[in-house]
């Protein structure tokens, strides 16, 4: 575990230069007459992004893995990772489980291992794009060729029942909500029919929708390709659309940011979303190709200032109570790092969009007046709000230089000590 008493030890050595650079944007914030700095750290305090239980360990591709040692051996371990990185960042209070690389044989003992560590369960992932014993009764049934698109109605069933089985074993873990990724698709052209694949897929939602307890919401993730590369039932933002209205009241869409194809403007796509009230939560990482694979900001930091703005104008000014976590694979830096990194880009695209001057932007867009716009928006997006994500972190027991005090703490080398230099965690 992190001991709070050694990062506030590692914190003194920042705590001069950090009121200084407060002091700074304090005054500069003030000049903009717009939001104080300190209503800033306040909303950047009640923020939090989830962590995926499975991306604490190294990810990999199909040409190899390379562990780093100290990976979590067990979903215990996961959590204590978690609760690991939330002390560091103060905003990363919840873990995302994923069935059934995550499969507590004691959910309400598990719930209160990590109550104790205070995190909470974010929504719960089924999976349905392996064969696993527990889903596919130990090879009678097999989702290589899909599974609520199946052509055979015993695997649809067996999709639908694991599906039901993640949601019970959510409601035990006191989670709300549970995210739904379809591997359905079709590899090859006159393989199976599209429509007929997409009304199986929407009537299996359907079903499983009607499983939830009243205040859940159930998440559609759409994905452009893989492992389906000619066409994929769910494969952008309007089939994803299309899937929670079939699906029902509780049902809306969850964007990944890695999951669309190159050049799709997702601001664009998350306005849409959030004004047919469909829009349900954000996998965060960056993209340069395909697939989640890269850190959250680390390639397009502008379009993720840019889809805050958009929440916070479809929050009314304030971030939307969306489900927000962190889906990335972490290939060869330390999955804490990374996280950690993540965590900052994310919150500092949000600490730029609550500092939008909003008035001017709408009187520049009222006068049709596109240079003042791209100046207002500017001007918050090249403000160095960094000082204000520290001062949040601080104020509630985290790192001022997370990064820097994860290291000076060797964390992982006690973990390796621990768990061990060939530990393997589930997941990607
Ligand atoms: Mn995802």
């Amino acid at each position: 575990m992190i001991d709070f008493e050694r990062v506030a030890d590692l914190n003194g050595s920042f705590v001069s230069s950090l009121a200084r650079d407060m002091e700074h944007v304090t005054l500069q914030l003030d000049r903009s007459g717009q939001v104080s700095a300190d209503d800033v750290v306040d909303a950047l305090s009640r923020f939090s992004v989830a962590a995926p239980s499975w991306a604490l360990g190294t990810g990999g591709t199909r040409f190899g893995r390379f562990p780093i040692g100290g990976e979590p051996r067990s979903t215990e371990e996961k959590i204590d990772d978690v609760a690991a990185l939330n002390a560091l960042t103060a905003s990363n209070r919840s873990i995302s489980l994923h069935v059934p690389w995550d499969d507590p044989t004691d959910p309400d003992g598990l719930r209160e291992y990590a109550a104790d560590r205070k995190i909470e369960f974010d929504a719960m992932n089924s999976n349905t794009f392996q064969d696993n014993p527990s889903t596919t009764g130990g090879g009678a049934l097999t989702f290589k060729f899909g599974s609520l698109a199946n052509s055979d109605p015993a695997v649809r069933n067996a999709a639908i029942d694991h599906n039901k089985y993640v949601i019970d074993l959510g409601i035990r873990l006191g989670s709300h909500a549970l995210t739904v990724w379809l591997a359905d698709g079709i590899n090859h052209p006159g393989q199976a029919n599209h429509r007929t694949q997409f009304e199986r897929v929407a009537e299996g939602l359907a079903e499983i929708h009607d499983h939830l307890p009243d205040d859940w919401r159930i998440y559609t993730e759409h994905k452009p390709f893989e492992p389906a590369f000619y066409a994929t039932v769910n494969n952008d933002w309007g089939s994803s659309l299309l899937l929670a209205q079939a699906a029902g009241p509780k049902a809306s869409c969850l964007v990944d940011l890695g999951h669309h194809l190159p050049n799709t403007n997702i601001e664009h796509v998350v306005s849409r979303l959030a004004m047919l009230d469909r829009l349900g939560g954000f996998h965060f990482n960056d993209s340069k190709y395909g697939d989640d694979d890269l850190t959250a900001g680390s390639i397009q930091p502008f379009q993720l200032f840019l889809i805050f703005c958009e929440l916070i104008q479809a929050g009314g000014g304030r971030l939307p109570p969306l489900a927000y976590l962190i889906d990335q694979s972490h290939n060869i830096k330390d999955p804490l790092e990374d996280l950690i990194q993540s965590t900052e880009a994310v919150s500092i695209a949000y600490a730029q969009a609550l500092i939008v001057d909003w008035d001017t932007l709408r009187e520049s867009q009222d006068r049709d007046d596109a240079a003042l716009a791209q100046e207002t928006l500017q001007s918050a997006f090249r403000t160095d709000v960094r000082p204000m994500v520290a001062e949040a972190r601080r104020r509630a027991g985290g790192a001022i230089a997370p990064l820097w005090t994860y290291r000076a703490l060797a964390y992982r080398a006690a973990l390796t000590d621990d768990r061990g230099s060939t530990s393997t965690a589930t997941g990607l």
